[in-house]
């Protein structure tokens, strides 16, 4: 693969608007991404392998737990300095990102917000260090953009419960120490469960042959008279809207984290059409190879300040549902898009592992699915602004 020359644009100064904290962290995430992650990920995706060497970093840049408390193990960042992180982290490829934003948003998040005291203690900080990696299992092989018919399901047996069923298409399930498992109750509530690797009846089988997503491990949560602890019960909420809420903290973070499989394809374009020559001059002298160029950023820009200002509002407390979903929607389509247009920019070099962006292509065609795909987000802004759920 070619040397990482990555320079990120930034065409109408955001910079300006970050503080200090936010570029030491957006910078630092970088430079790690720069060292450890661009020299390896062309090889690991070919091999379709997760590179479990990188988790080190991955805690050590504060993409575990970036917004959670110090006291748990978590950096107590802002949620503008989450946003930046995922960026970089995607700038190098959609599945480290993909490691990151479970173990934060699916996993960290529900155990601290909805968790006990002793659960917090116990989890939090060995996942902020990487030394326990997690797992969420919402989706099922029959229930994906409609979590709320899930079959997966537990009963009270007195001193423990007996969970019983299976999850698909679960990203770190492999290798998870622990999964966080959405699961029904005799009188049909939600509710999550923590299960840890090595509980009896527990298997975690491997999906193989994607085309997508390769540098992630996917894979099920097969459950069959697991005893799951009465303690490992998340407590404090129940219902869909527990593990809608930990999907809006993830598909937040992807909002900014597309942005970074943006902007490293149209990078990549934009040097490689300054040196190309055909016809005796640079393809970027072209209007057509311009127009793609001018049109890539111009978009990157519009998504940059809309993640920009959905972090102000996350901030404060204040970002809907239906706004988070209207970035990821938009911010994934655009990257999508962006990486087509710049693949055809290198012509036959595009399709090659010698530049990142025909990986970003097929990663992105699993981000625009996964965490609500474009259609349910579409259908989620439809409810916001008419009143009216199409879904069913
Ligand atoms: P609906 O009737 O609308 O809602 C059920 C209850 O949940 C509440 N609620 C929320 N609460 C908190 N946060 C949210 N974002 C919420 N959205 C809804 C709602 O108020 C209601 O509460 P209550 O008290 O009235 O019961 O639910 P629905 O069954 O009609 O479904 C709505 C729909 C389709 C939007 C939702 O189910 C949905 O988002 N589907 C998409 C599924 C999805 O995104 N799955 C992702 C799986 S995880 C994953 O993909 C990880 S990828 C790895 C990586 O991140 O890198
Ligand atoms: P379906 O829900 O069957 O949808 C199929 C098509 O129908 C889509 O185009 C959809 O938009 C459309 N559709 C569905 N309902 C409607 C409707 N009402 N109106 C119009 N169109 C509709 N899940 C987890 O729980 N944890 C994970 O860690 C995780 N990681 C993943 C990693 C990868 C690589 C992938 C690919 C998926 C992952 N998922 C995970 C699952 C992901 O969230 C689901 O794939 C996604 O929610 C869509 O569900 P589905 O694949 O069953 O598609």
């Amino acid at each position: 693969m070619k040397p990482d020359l990555f320079e990120a644009p930034d065409y109408y100064n955001l910079d300006d608007l970050l503080n200090d904290e936010h570029k030491l962290v957006r910078d630092a995430a970088r430079q790690w991404v720069k060292r450890d992650v661009s020299p390896i990920i062309e090889d690991y995706a070919q091999k379709a392998e997760f590179p479990k060497q990188i988790i080190g970093g991955l805690a050590e840049i504060g993409a575990f737990g970036p917004y959670i408390p110090e006291e748990y193990g978590g950096a107590g960042l802002d949620q503008i300095s989450y946003g930046l992180i995922m960026q970089e982290i995607e700038r190098g490829d959609s599945g480290v990102r993909s490691t990151a934003s479970v173990q934060s948003s699916l996993v960290m998040y529900p155990i601290y917000t909805y968790g006990t005291e002793e659960q917090r203690k116990k989890y939090l900080p060995k996942l902020a260090s990487g030394e326990f990696m997690g797992c969420f299992g919402l989706t099922e092989p029959n229930h994906g953009s409609n979590p709320g018919g899930m079959e997966t399901k537990f009963e009270d047996k007195g001193d423990h419960f007996l969970l019983n069923g299976a999850k698909l298409w679960i990203s770190n399930s492999p290798f998870a120490d622990i999964a966080v498992v959405w699961a029904k109750n005799e009188e049909g509530r939600i509710h999550g469960l923590i299960v840890e690797r090595g509980m009896e009846g527990f298997t975690t089988p491997e999906t193989h042959n994607k085309w997508s997503l390769r540098a992630s491990a996917t894979g099920e949560l097969v459950f069959n008279d697991v005893k799951v602890p009465k303690e490992n019960l998340l407590p404090n909420k129940s219902g869909l809207g527990a593990p809608l809420g930990c999907l809006d903290s993830a598909r937040y973070g992807i909002s900014w984290g597309a942005i970074g499989a943006a902007m490293d394809c149209y990078d990549t374009a934009l040097r490689y059409a300054k040196e190309r020559i055909q016809f005796g001059k640079p393809i970027a002298a072209t209007q057509l190879q311009q127009k793609k160029l001018a049109e890539m950023i111009t978009e990157i820009t519009k998504a940059q300040l809309l993640a920009f200002r959905l972090g102000q509002l996350k901030n404060e407390g204040r970002a809907t549902t239906a706004q988070i979903s209207m970035a990821k929607r938009n911010n994934v389509d655009m990257a999508i898009n962006i990486a087509r247009e710049a693949r055809q920019v290198l012509g036959g070099m595009g399709i090659t592992g010698e530049y990142s962006i025909m990986r970003h292509m097929m990663n992105l065609e699993s981000v625009i699915t996964y965490e609500g795909t474009h259609d349910i987000h579409l259908l989620i802004t439809g409810m916001d602004i008419t009143g009216h759920a199409a879904f069913k």
